[in-house]
């Protein structure tokens, strides 16, 4: 399975075109819209989200609802489509000055048009599609803010993901602290004041993953490298990490690595540290993905930068933006996971038909399940 995007951020619309999708699966058009309408949420966006309102319409490959194995391309039509003023005046921490030495193009317009959060709109149709088929298979994935403005929340033991999403749905920063998050609200009101924006941490988990998605054999095709390239491609992402990730080089190995043990005949592990890969597969605990977002580079106080026409020193380009994006990069970034560990499914099992791979899966499972016989 393939996909792309295409649009702008005030063109028609944002466009979704997937490839090499299973035939079979029922689409619940209204899950999609849902993880569509929470990317547009959270405390801190900007007056963007008060006119669209983000919607699917599915324009190919998917039949009486249920999607054909024929390519799907998928539309969400832009209200505020219009022909945006030009700028030549770049952001630092934009695409404007890099895109625009790229591309020769004064305006940076025609780059930020295209680099913009908007994008993310396409790869959150996507991930939910995704999501949809990880279903049939008892996968399930969340999403929540776990920092902002250097405020940490504090995170709960997560057994219940459906308890879980609910609370994290309730909340107008996507964190399950309540304290926190009032601070978190503090901090991004002072941010609005100061004319300022603010960055943060988001956590990612996928939960009923089986062994051996991705492959230890080769670099591309590693599912932990995967990850962490769909996720830091999301706009304003600085860092990502499994498991413990940085906090793994600070402790000694014996503090690392997960015992392996043996309950009721089955293998498991002591500790999840790994974050659900070893050797760039999955090793059937549950996936943890961290990602940094630094802060919006629109900044209503705007730093120095240069006219790129008349070469003066000039304030950079201020225009209506969102103070902390945060909570609706965390729905993006599950997105993205989403997409990741859909490819590695598919890749295992076979992806013509969604019973085809729901075969092949079964099968696989019996023999992980029946260790003694399977690895010989
Ligand atoms: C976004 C819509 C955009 C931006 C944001 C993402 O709306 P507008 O530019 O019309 O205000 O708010 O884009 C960026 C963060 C960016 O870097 O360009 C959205 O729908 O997510």
């Amino acid at each position: 399975m393939r996909f792309f995007t295409a649009g702008e951020s005030h063109g028609k619309g944002i466009f979704a075109f997937v490839d090499g999708f299973p035939a079979g699966l029922k689409v619940d058009n209204d899950y999609i819209n849902k993880l569509l309408f929470l990317r547009q949420g959270g405390y801190g966006r900007g007056g963007r989200q008060k006119i669209e309102k983000d919607q699917i319409d599915i324009l190919s490959g998917i039949r009486k609802g249920i999607t054909t194995g024929a390519p799907i391309l998928i539309a969400v039509w832009n209200k505020d489509f219009r022909e945006v003023k030009e700028s030549f005046v770049p952001r630092p921490g934009h695409s404007d000055l890099a895109g625009a030495l790229k591309y020769g193009i004064k305006d940076t317009r025609f780059i930020s048009e295209r680099a913009s959060a908007r994008e993310t709109v396409g790869r959150v149709a996507v991930g939910a599609l995704c999501e949809l088929l990880l279903k049939e298979f008892q996968i399930e994935l969340i999403s929540f803010v776990t920092e902002i403005g250097g405020i940490r929340a504090r995170i709960p033991e997560i057994t219940d993901y459906s308890d879980f999403s609910r609370i994290i749905e309730n909340s107008e920063l996507y964190t399950p602290d309540s304290e926190a998050e009032a601070k978190m609200k503090e901090m991004i009101d002072a941010a609005r004041r100061k004319k300022d924006t603010l960055g943060g941490v988001f956590e990612v988990r996928v939960k009923g993953v089986p062994p051996g998605l991705g492959s230890h054999t080769q670099w591309d095709k590693k599912l932990d490298g995967r990850i962490a390239q769909a996720v830091m491609s999301i706009q304003a992402i600085k860092g990502v990490e499994i498991g413990i990730g940085f906090e793994a080089a600070r402790r000694f190995g014996s503090e690392v690595h997960d015992e392996i043990i043996i309950e009721d005949g089955k293998i498991k592990r002591a500790s999840n540290r790994a974050g659900g890969t070893e050797g760039g597969m999955t090793n059937g605990n549950e996936i943890v993905v961290r990602a940094a977002m630094k802060p919006i580079s629109t900044l209503y106080n705007p730093l120095r930068s240069v006219n790129l026409e008349s070469l003066n020193q000039e304030p950079a380009l201020v225009d209506r933006s969102d103070i902390c994006a945060v909570p609706a990069a965390s729905i993006v970034g599950r997105a993205a996971v989403a997409i990741e560990v859909t490819r590695a499914m598919i890749e295992k099992f076979g992806g013509d038909s969604l019973s085809e791979m729901l075969e092949n899966y079964k099968n696989y499972i019996k023999r992980c399940e029946n260790i003694q016989e399977w690895i010989k």
